[in-house]
Formats: C-alpha cells, structure tokens, sequence
C-alpha cells in the first residue's frame, strides 16, 4: 500500500504532517500542490476532501485529513516510534498541547501571518497587537515546559512538537518583515526573549529527514 500526501509548500498543516511521516521513517509519495495555481481544488482533490485543503492523507483506499486527525491515524496505525507517547497519560497530556495550541494560539499566529504576509489586515491595528501580546503569554508557557526538557512533551519528539514547529516557523519568517518591527520587538530575537524555545528550534531542525520538509519555496 501506498501512503499518498497531498500538500502545499509553506502550509504549517501540511508540515506537521510531512515532520510526522518522517519521524515514523515511512515511505510516502508526496504531491506538492501548488496553492496560488489552486490545485488543491481540483475535481480529484475536491474528491478527497471536500473543503479542498491540505493536507490530505491517503493510505490505500483510506483518506483522513484536518492535520491533527492525520498524525493520530498515522499513530494508530503504524504504532512504532509512537507520536502520541507511550502511555495513555502521556497521550492525553500531548493531545491537551495540540489543543490548547490550536485554541489559544494559533488563531493569534494566523492573524499576524494573514496581516503580515498575505496582506489581510493590518499589523499595525489595535487587533494585531492583541493578537501578539497573546502569543508571547502563550510562548511563555511553552518555554516554561521546554526549560523542564527538550521536548514540549516528555524526553522524545513527537505530536505536540510538530503541531507547534510550523506554527511558530511561519510567525517567525512574517516576523522578520520590516513592516513587523513594533510587534516583533517582544517577541525577537528569539534567542535572547525564549532561550529554551530557541535551542528546541535547532534540535527540531536537527532531526532526521527534516530537510525533506522544509518549505520549498521558502528555499529560495
Ligand atoms: N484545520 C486544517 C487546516 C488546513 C488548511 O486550512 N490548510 C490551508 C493551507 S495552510 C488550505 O488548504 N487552504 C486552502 C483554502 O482555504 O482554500 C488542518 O489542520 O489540516
């Protein structure tokens, strides 16, 4: 059976799902879709998911998508190098994360990448600014955990780590904008504001096949 990935270059989504496939070391065919050409809403990808997004998973005749459901199918069904822990408490514990990122700070990070990168909204606004003060409480906390261990969760990487990495990679790269002088000034040099954020950083970049998932585009 074959494990088919379809996903889109610089997607945070689609990343977490590249990082979970490599860190299982499972072969899989990866089909880059080109977002601005709109080839994830094509017919035979309206066909997989219905909201035509990515990532989307198919695993034979098995399709499962929304990025979080795909690493806890991965987990499911190809148990070894466990992505969720190795026992039920320590699951759920990395399930919270995952929530709680999803919930309390990614919406924040969203607004500040649409703003700052794709031109929707205004980083200099009063919502913007908000939205920054939110992560950087929520940065604390997440840098409280990682001054405890190098993972988010437990002494080994797995699902809360590559459900936060895109995230953070994204707010980063439209962070380093000029226009984001004011808002990043809390937030950058990450080394210096979050040290233990900053060293998980480079030892996600440090793992096996990480290179494979790096956003092409943002290569050049
Ligand atoms: N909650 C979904 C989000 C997926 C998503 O929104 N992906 C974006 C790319 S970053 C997408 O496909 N956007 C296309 C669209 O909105 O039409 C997940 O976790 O997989």
């Amino acid at each position: 059976m074959t494990i088919d990935v379809y996903w889109g270059s610089g997607s945070p989504y689609s990343w977490r799902v590249l990082l979970a496939l490599e860190h299982k070391g499972l072969p899989y065919e990866s089909h880059l879709l080109s977002l601005p050409m709109q080839e994830h809403k094509a017919p035979h990808m309206l066909a997989l998911n219905p909201r035509g997004r990515v990532p989307t998973l198919k695993d034979g005749d098995y399709v499962v998508f929304e990025s979080l459901a795909v690493l806890y199918y991965l987990d499911r069904k190809y148990p070894e190098k466990p992505l969720f822990g190795d026992t039920p408490e320590e699951g759920a514990v990395i399930m919270r994360v995952c929530c709680e990122y999803q919930a309390y700070i990614e919406p924040y990070v969203m607004r500040i990448v649409r703003a700052l990168l794709y031109g929707n909204g205004d980083p200099h606004s009063d919502e913007s600014t908000y939205a920054m003060h939110m992560i950087a409480g929520e940065a604390r906390t997440i840098e409280g955990r990682l001054s405890k261990g190098p993972w988010i969760v437990g002494e080994k990487p797995g699902a809360a780590d590559y459900m936060i990495y895109p995230g953070i990679m994204l707010l980063l790269r439209a962070l380093a904008l000029p226009e984001a002088r004011e808002l990043s000034s809390r937030f950058l040099p990450v080394e210096a504001n979050y040290p233990a954020l900053g060293r998980w950083l480079e030892r996600v970049e440090a793992l096996p096949g990480y290179a494979r998932t790096y956003p092409p585009h943002w290569r050049s």
